[in-house]
């Protein structure tokens, strides 16, 4: 089988990072292509690959026949069905219920946040002063990354322990947004965020964000 991504900007697409983070880290195989969104190629990826109107999207490809999978959180139990070995999700199923109703929550949940401190790699602001939405929802996600980490983190550095799993994959955006937003944080939640954000595969994203030509004047805000 062979695989095709299909990503957004890195700089901004929140969940193209989501997708590239189940399968970079689990050494899965694939070829990642960006699709520059609200453009031409953005219309016409959406043309040759449907019903798949958003990225991430993922093409399996095996005997001469596509599967198109996309949403993040169908993306995640395909590839863990088809890589039960590769650890997407925590081997424990108290553990791995948990990790999956956390990237439930995250995928379903958290306007506040998105609408307000939409995802952008490139920059680090110094002033930028979170709303009360979005303030409460920092709150509930630090609150259940505590919450992992007590109860399945061990010594950590993740919320199930040593191995990184699909739900650092779902929260890495938030740790690249509350750096972005200069987001005081405590320890626990701050080393949280500096452990995903320094695993080498979101690493290579932001190096590759880091890269693109692209400004998108609705995701840059005015601020120092
Ligand atoms: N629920 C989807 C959300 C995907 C999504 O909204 N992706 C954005 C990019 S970050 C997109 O493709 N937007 C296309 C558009 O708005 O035209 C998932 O989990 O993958």
């Amino acid at each position: 089988m062979a695989y095709e991504l299909i990503l957004g900007n890195k700089n901004y697409s929140s969940w193209s990072l989501r997708g590239w983070l189940l399968m970079q880290p689990f050494d899965i195989p694939f070829d990642p292509k960006v699709v520059e969104l609200h453009t031409d190629d953005f219309a016409q990826f959406r043309t040759e690959t449907p019903p798949a109107l958003t990225v991430p999207t993922l093409l399996s490809k095996e005997s001469g026949e596509t599967l198109t999978v996309w949403d993040s959180l169908s993306i995640a139990e395909f590839l863990h069905e088809r890589h039960p070995e590769a650890g997407i999700w925590p081997t424990d199923p108290g553990a791995r219920a948990a990790a999956r109703s956390l990237c439930a929550e995250m995928h379903s949940s958290y306007r506040g946040l998105r609408s307000t401190m939409p995802m952008n790699m490139r920059r680090q602001y110094k002033t930028f002063t979170p709303d009360a939405d979005a303030t409460a929802d920092i709150a509930r996600i630090t609150h259940l990354w505590h919450w992992a980490t007590e109860r399945w983190g061990g010594s950590g550095p993740y919320l199930f322990g040593a191995n990184f799993t699909a739900t650092e994959a779902f929260f890495a955006p938030v740790a690249s947004r509350l750096r972005t937003y200069g987001v005081k944080l405590d320890a626990t939640s701050q080393a949280y965020c500096e452990a995903v954000l320094a695993h080498p595969s979101t690493v290579k994203f932001f190096d590759d964000a880091m890269r693109e030509p692209w400004v998108s004047e609705k995701n840059e805000m005015d601020i120092e």
